[in-house]
């Protein structure tokens, strides 16, 4: 069995890697990430300078899933540049950087110092932090993000992406595509960052579990499978000519094989790697080839997209 992807001129042997945010803010994570059978690695979305993040505990873990409120801690891009300048490509798995800067002119200072060093190393721009206090989701104001999108392409010459907020109206999906779709270089969105703001509570300690925003943070885990799967299937079908990065509540073979059915050319793996550590990998990869080889199918194109309907 085949799991191999080639997407963007680079090569994986997996499709599956961590979500951004998970496994990915420290040189230590990303050489754990490296050093593990993910395809591919990404970093934790970095900003002009250094975050501490909101204060703690910003993050918890139920049974269906978990809920966050870390508020972008992260070395500064400096750390992640340096570390996307000392990465051996010719040898290694594809890496991604993501980027979040706090204002527009912060993220095309970040994309202009990473553009300058001419690396193979994809930038994902996320459009989709819910964590800070008082600041909204770029990709819940499509104006503000066409015109970000305007002005990181007019500099910006190489392919590129975007983390997506999930959405759940058909004609948001409709709006939203039909901005994304006016940028070439754009190759790829990733459904979906965190449902934002959502509130989970201790019944014994009638308390929230998280201390920013009075307990509200960004849902993943099982809780936003089915979210996840229908904004990859809505933006396969808006965005021809582009991939559609599939994540959320996947945590095993079958939550995988879902979004490549749904039509993700690539499957990243957050709730459940940080629970279980970079050896959710090796199994999920595992029962992605046992469930593939029980159906007959041999590689990712054998079925990926081919979902059907009534
Ligand atoms: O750091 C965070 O609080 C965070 C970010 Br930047 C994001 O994009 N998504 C998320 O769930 N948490």
């Amino acid at each position: 069995i085949d799991l191999s992807v080639s997407w963007l001129g680079l090569e994986m042997k997996s499709p599956l890697y961590n979500a951004s945010g998970v496994m990915c803010r420290s040189v230590e994570d990303l050489e754990a990430m490296r050093a593990s059978s993910a395809g591919a690695l990404i970093t934790k979305s970095c900003t002009l300078e250094p975050r501490e993040g909101n204060p703690e505990p910003r993050y918890f873990a139920t049974k269906l899933g978990t809920i966050n409120s870390m508020g972008l801690p992260n070395y500064g891009y400096q750390y992640y540049l340096d570390y996307a300048q000392n990465y051996d490509y010719a040898n290694n798995k594809p890496l991604f950087i993501s980027i979040s800067g706090m204002t527009l002119a912060d993220n095309l200072a970040i994309i202009k110092a990473f553009h300058e060093r001419e690396l193979p190393c994809i930038l994902e721009v996320n459009l989709s932090c819910p964590n800070l206090p008082g600041k909204p989701q770029l990709g819940y104001d499509l104006p503000a993000a066409q015109n970000a999108l305007e002005k990181i392409c007019e500099f910006y010459d190489r392919p590129f992406g975007v983390k997506l907020p999930p959405y759940f109206d058909v004609s948001h999906f409709d709006q939203a595509a039909e901005v994304f779709n006016r940028f070439d270089l754009l190759k790829y969105v990733t459904c979906i960052n965190s449902v934002g703001n959502g509130l989970v509570i201790d019944v014994d300690a009638e308390s929230v579990v998280i201390k920013p925003k009075d307990g509200l943070g960004g849902i993943g885990g099982d809780y936003v499978l089915p979210t996840s799967l229908a904004n990859v299937r809505e933006f396969v079908r808006r965005l021809p000519g582009k991939q559609v990065v599939g994540c959320g509540g996947v945590k095993s073979g079958a939550e995988a094989f879902m979004h490549i059915l749904a039509g993700a050319i690539t499957v990243q793996v957050g709730s459940c790697l940080y629970e279980e550590g970079v050896g959710a990998f090796d199994r999920i990869a595992q029962e992605l080839k046992d469930l593939m080889a029980a159906k007959g199918y041999s590689k990712l194109d054998d079925f990926r997209g081919k979902l059907k309907t009534l």
